[in-house]
């Protein structure tokens, strides 16, 4: 009936938490409009990010594991005996399994994610592969300050894991707020392992973020269709068009939906017009320099131990202690 229909809509409204709503409606009722790229990342977005990963155009994952499996030895003796090693995002991938196998027998791992179901699921197969190692995951929304619970007395440095180049998808500012954050929660002495993408070639740039055979144009998209199921959208997902440029200037990949013609549309009870080739943004990911992003982690309180990168040094992985 339209009384349940009408019900079920609320509780779809509600079912994302009311700062989200907020920050939801301010982003896209603005000009120009934009979505928050977190909403890519329901299961079927998971998916599709999980094929990125295995695309020609996209190297990032590729180069970062490889960077990683050739240096795991002396990332590991970068973390030492180390008391804990959390983890910012998920921490199913194989990045953190290949630490997980090599470092110190006494360190605790914490993954760190928004999804409590998702940190569950995660731990208990974790746990199945490495059943001697302390697994201590907490649900929180890193992009907000959080508390770790106390590391207690006489133990060794914490850690902060923070791989994919996540960093990026923040605009610089909010990029040292989170640093500093970080380092505030591991206090002097911690550490920090970070992956974070670097400045080349815009035409490489571009074809990783607007690949061949049209996925990261699926990814872009089923955007919408997560917020039509959460927070009341109704997108057409037909009218849009998926646009990645390189911003030259600003050094990042900007992703957008282009609508294809002038139409409304209804978000978290509100409704808007966009026009024909509005572009909506739900992506930004900066590609920094080595000595641009010591300079960053510098300015909040994190000194540079030690990067490694690829050949072609297309990607990063840096140690920072504080
Ligand atoms: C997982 C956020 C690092 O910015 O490269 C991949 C996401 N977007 N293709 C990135 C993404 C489009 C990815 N991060």
């Amino acid at each position: 009936s339209a009384e349940n229909a009408e019900r079920a809509e609320v509780l779809e409204l509600h079912s994302i938490d009311r700062d989200s709503v907020i920050e939801l409606r301010r982003g896209f009722f603005s000009d120009p409009p934009s979505l928050p790229s977190k909403y890519f990342y329901d299961q079927a977005g998971s998916v599709l990010f999980d094929e990125i990963c295995e695309l020609d155009e996209y190297y990032p994952t590729r180069t970062e594991a490889s960077i990683m499996g050739a240096s795991v030895d002396a990332m590991v003796d970068a973390i030492g005996p180390a008391g804990r090693l959390i983890e910012y995002g998920s921490g199913s991938s194989l990045k953190t399994r290949l630490l997980l196998e090599h470092v110190h027998a006494d360190v605790t791992y914490v993954p760190v994610d928004i999804s409590s179901d998702y940190l569950t699921e995660v731990a208990e197969g974790l746990r199945l592969e490495f059943p001697r190692r302390r697994i201590a995951p907490i649900a929180a929304d890193f992009t907000r300050p959080f508390q770790l619970p106390s590391s207690g007395a006489g133990r060794a440095r914490d850690v902060v894991y923070f791989p994919g180049s996540t960093i990026g998808n923040f605009r610089p500012s909010f990029a040292a707020t989170l640093l500093s954050q970080m380092r505030n929660q591991v206090g002097t002495g911690g550490g920090l392992l970070i992956g974070f993408d670097l400045q080349k070639d815009s035409a490489v740039l571009e074809a990783a973020y607007d690949d061949r055979r049209g996925i990261t144009a699926l990814f872009n998209l089923n955007l919408l269709r997560h917020l039509n199921r959460v927070a009341g959208g109704d997108f057409d997902l037909d009218s849009y068009r998926h646009v990645a440029l390189y911003n030259d200037r600003d050094h990042r990949i900007e992703m957008y939906l282009e609508s294809c013609r002038e139409q409304t549309v209804t978000l978290a009870g509100h409704t808007r017009t966009l026009s024909k080739s509005h572009r909506i943004l739900t992506e930004l990911s900066h590609k920094y320099t080595i000595d641009g992003f010591t300079e960053m982690a510098a300015a909040s309180g994190w000194q540079r131990e030690q990067i490694w990168t690829d050949a072609n040094e297309y990607f990063a992985v840096g140690m920072f202690r504080s």
